[in-house]
């Protein structure tokens, strides 16, 4: 009978050490998904607002580009803009949006068409002068009314 309490035991703490590794697992996918980012080893640096145009669910995203190393502007690159919805995968369509440079140097802007409120993650993926693929997370509230 000792013996068997003793098992019993060793596997109750097992179940622990399981669960305890699971929470360690998931913490750094869930920072990962956090604003807005790139790996730290990414050449590119971006800053990305975007901003609510007429009409439900227009968004126009201006993404600053920059070199990591020495801050200055990208200018010339390839950006494209596309969206996608984590929690819903394969239900939503927007169709990859082509950014044409702005106003400031290092500045790409475009316009995409949500289908939803909800988390939205805005994919940028930069070609040219220097390649990069970077996300921004965008929280679109229901409009009032
Ligand atoms: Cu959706």
């Amino acid at each position: 009978m000792p013996a068997g309490r003793s098992r019993a035991e060793r596997q109750g703490s097992g179940a622990e050490g399981r669960a305890s590794r699971a929470v360690l697992l998931v913490l750094p996918l869930v920072l990962a998904l956090g604003g807005c980012g790139s790996p730290a080893a990414s050449p590119v640096k971006a800053q990305v607002a975007c901003a609510q145009e007429k009409g439900w669910l227009r968004y126009r995203c201006t993404v600053t580009l920059s070199d990591r190393q020495t801050g200055k502007p990208i200018e010339g690159a390839n950006v494209v803009l596309s969206a996608d919805m984590p929690s819903m995968p394969l239900v939503h369509s927007v169709p990859p949006t082509p950014a044409t440079a702005g106003s400031a140097p290092g500045a790409y802007e475009g316009v995409l068409q949500l289908e939803m409120a909800g988390r939205w993650v805005i994919g940028i993926r930069v070609t040219g002068p220097v390649s990069d693929a970077l996300t921004h997370d965008l929280d679109v509230s229901t409009p009032p009314g």
